[in-house]
């Protein structure tokens, strides 16, 4: 794994005018894109029973390969990468997931552009609904403490040169068979809110469609899940192949609680995975999962959910963006 470390200097230190123009092309790149009817998807349905247990698989991240991750997610819909990230990059990436929500925190005010916040031009027009998607979207991160990475380009370029400089970019392309492309909507900064609302259960593939390929690849930036007392993620930890159905739950891309825990009892039982700071969690838009739901947390939860799909085999309705 890379040495390579995100500080706040650099962070801060960069050409936020070029950093935005970057991004704006990066979106632009797929203004009149479409994606493939009949892409190559990797996850296909075995025709024989599947035996395999579930479990959420973890490995060192100097033992991530490519043959590891496509069987861990190929078998177990998911797989826990231990310590990808140092601590010094995680903790400017607490600093910058600050700074870019509470730069959002009001939809009124007239923020000063810095690395922290400056959109995109095009992120209204690039909304098939314009202004009200855009204001929607917002309005739904605000309530859900956080914020698209987009908001802040000379955020999401540093998280890029992160992410390439761990040879992310190559194992994406290698995984989705073809260069990945990531999404406005889905490539997220998040601070938990307490009391934690309950989140519905849920597989991105619900909203984001399923004739693609993907993958999620959540950072948790401190200790979080089982009993930390911090939310981390509740999960499924299976490998499905079908969108549950939405009888009975709050939205129609969720889950109803009692669909799960009738479901997936005993042997099969949900999972409440412990992460430690500057872990990557993968999975698919098949995998189900919700934020951890208890009563009873005390500590605030930072995370980075970044989405990476095949450049002809991506959700449209997520705004793709170039890597
Ligand atoms: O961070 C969370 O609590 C939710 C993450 C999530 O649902 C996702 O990454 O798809």
């Amino acid at each position: 794994m890379s040495a390579f470390e995100l500080l706040p200097a650099m962070l801060e230190s960069r050409d936020i005018e070029c950093d935005r123009k970057r991004m704006d092309e990066r979106i632009e790149d797929y203004r009149l894109r479409e994606p493939s009817d009949n892409p190559q998807l990797i996850i296909q349905k075995p025709a024989g029973t599947d035996l395999t247990s579930p479990c959420v698989p973890e490995i060192a991240a100097t033992d991530l390969t490519l043959e590891r991750l496509r069987t861990a997610v190929a078998k177990h819909g998911g797989i826990i990468v231990r310590n990808m990230f140092s601590q010094a990059s995680v903790d400017t990436l607490i600093v910058a997931a600050d700074r870019v929500i509470d730069a959002c925190a009001d939809p009124a005010a007239t923020v000063p552009a810095s690395a922290y916040h400056n959109p995109p031009e095009n992120l209204r027009t690039i909304m098939p609904n314009r202004d009200r998607e855009l204001a929607n979207t917002r309005s739904f991160h605000r309530n859900s403490g956080s914020a698209m990475c987009v908001e802040a380009p000379s955020v999401a370029e540093a998280l890029l040169q992160l992410y390439e400089r761990h040879g992310l970019k190559q194992l994406m392309t290698e995984y989705l068979g073809e260069p990945p492309c990531l999404s406005a909507k889905k490539w997220v900064l998040r601070r938990s809110k307490l009391p934690v609302a309950e989140a519905g259960w849920h597989q991105d593939g619900a909203f984001m469609g399923t004739n693609l390929n993907s993958l999620n690849m959540w950072i948790p930036l401190n200790k979080c899940g089982g009993r930390t007392g911090a939310p981390g993620l509740d999960v499924v930890p299976q490998r499905l192949y079908e969108i549950a159905s939405a009888e009975g739950a709050q939205f129609n891309w969720s889950v109803s609680d009692s669909m799960v825990t009738d479901r997936y009892t005993e042997d099969q039982a949900v999972v409440m995975p412990e992460f430690n700071a500057g872990d990557a969690f993968f999975f698919d838009h098949l995998y189900l999962h919700r934020t951890q739901y208890r009563t009873d947390f005390t500590k605030l939860r930072y995370a980075v959910e970044t989405w990476f799909f095949g450049a002809s085999s991506f959700p449209k309705n997520q705004i793709p963006l170039t890597w």
